[in-house]
């Protein structure tokens, strides 16, 4: 308040030394001591706002630095980067505190060590870094009959000893081919040279060598249809075998009966009475009694059956009382009974003979043969199995229709074997017994399913 006064005060007294003012300050000793108060209050203001300045400078590197504080902090709650281990993957790119990453392995190799790690508070993650194992396929001692077992990145791969040849080493090269060396390596254009240093016991057409080509520096082999590079030894190729690759594959399996492996190659067998389809893979049954490939006799019928034929005669049964005559190959029917013989009557009228081939193993329940009156004389008809080899454990007869009676196959029939069923039919008139018709089924069953 002081120092205000004395400024408006030694103010007004310099403005007054212009001549218009007139006299109104006492001295010049009084304008001096005045000036010299103003100059002290400046530099008591300077002082006070440079200190003031000092302050606010320091609160602004205050702030600055507690900013660049908090900015650290935020970078520093994530743990460190985790890599993905050699021949895997890591699933998850969050490396924040409670985050999680996940680890897999290429195909052919295992994971040892944690599956997943969190980061945690501490901003350290969890369990241990993993690492990815190549899976030792060799374990299983795959190779057979011999051979060593060299274990490869998600596979393996058979070096066979001598006679051996194969994935596994499953097939036995046979003697006669490795006598086919050289004319099947002079006809083709392999690498010779190669072929050359083979050594002599995986010469033979399951072994080849291969076709290699030097590109940019690198060696790349390639093989013969049929065949493949096994072993370290890029050199050699081995013959697919197609029937053990195949053998319980997705794709169903190669041949319907056998399969034969061949060079590069394999085929299908069948066996004896079928011949190998058009496709290669299935069998067909040979017709026996088409083709003439039978030895059944003049008074024999031939019936071709799944993988074979049967010669079979039809002989009358020999019944007391009655007699009967072959109307036709397979029916024998009853001579006119005299009108005094009684149990001539009760006899059946007739008796025909049926002839089933079928395959093994066939589904149940199924309809194998119906049996139908075609003139009914009655006013009831009756179906019933009356017996007939392995016939209980297998059959059933049913009735279908009013007129029609029907043999059930209730169990499947593992062949080879031949079921026999006796079906009756008989015809009643008021609960008396008008006729009775005999049919005889003979079922012949296949060894194979097909
Ligand atoms: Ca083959
Ligand atoms: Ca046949």
């Amino acid at each position: 308040m002081f120092a205000s006064t004395a400024i408006v005060t030694t103010l007004l007294c310099f403005f007054s030394l212009h001549p218009s003012f007139g006299q109104e300050c006492t001295s010049r000793q009084e304008i001096q001591s005045s000036l010299k108060q103003i100059q002290k209050f400046l530099s008591a203001h300077e002082a006070s706002y440079l200190q003031v300045l000092r302050n606010l400078k320091k609160k602004i590197n205050l702030l600055q630095s507690n900013t660049l504080k908090q900015t650290t902090k935020v970078i520093n709650s994530t743990c460190t980067k985790l890599d993905a281990p050699l021949n895997g993957r890591k699933l998850g790119k969050s490396h924040s505190v409670g985050h999680e990453v996940h680890f897999l392995c290429d195909p052919g190799f295992e994971l040892m060590g944690s599956e997943s790690r969190i980061c945690q508070e501490s901003l350290t993650w969890s369990g241990q870094q993993p690492t990815c194992r190549d899976v030792n396929e060799c374990v299983s001692s795959p190779c057979l009959n011999g051979g060593t077992c060299m274990d490869e990145v998600n596979q393996f791969s058979c070096v066979c000893a001598k006679g051996w040849a194969g994935t596994t080493c499953q097939s036995p090269v046979p003697t006669f081919f490795v006598t086919m060396t050289n004319t099947s390596a002079a006809t083709s254009t392999v690498n010779t040279a190669a072929a050359a240093t083979l050594p002599a016991a995986t010469a033979g057409p399951f072994v080849r060598p291969s076709r290699c080509t030097i590109v940019q520096g690198t060696t790349h082999c390639t093989c013969e249809p049929g065949y493949t590079i096994s072993g370290r030894d890029s050199n050699t190729c081995t013959d697919i075998d197609e029937c053990e690759l195949f053998h319980n594959g997705q794709a169903g399996r190669l041949c319907l009966h056998a399969c034969v492996n061949t060079p590069g190659g394999y085929r299908c067998s069948c066996p004896a009475g079928y011949n190998v389809t058009r496709d290669g893979r299935s069998c067909k049954d040979i017709d026996e009694c088409a083709t003439r490939q039978n030895n059944c006799t003049k008074d024999q019928m031939c019936i071709n059956t799944y993988g074979g034929f049967q010669c079979v005669r039809v002989d009358c049964p020999k019944i007391p009382n009655a007699t009967y005559v072959k109307t036709s190959p397979m029916r024998c029917e009853r001579n006119p009974c005299p009108v005094e013989n009684k149990l001539c009557s009760q006899t059946p009228n007739t008796f025909s003979y049926h002839y089933l081939a079928v395959v093994s193993n066939l589904s149940a329940p199924r309809v194998m043969f119906r049996v139908s009156a075609l003139r009914p004389m009655g006013d009831t008809l009756r179906f019933a199995l009356l017996g007939g080899r392995l016939a209980r454990r297998h059959f059933t007869v049913q009735r279908s229709e009013r007129l029609t009676g029907q043999l059930m196959l209730v169990s499947p029939v593992q062949g080879p074997a031949t079921v026999e069923a006796e079906v009756e039919m008989s015809e009643l008139e008021r609960r008396v017994q008008l006729g009775r018709y005999i049919t005889k089924i003979t079922m012949f069953v296949s060894q194979y399913e097909f």
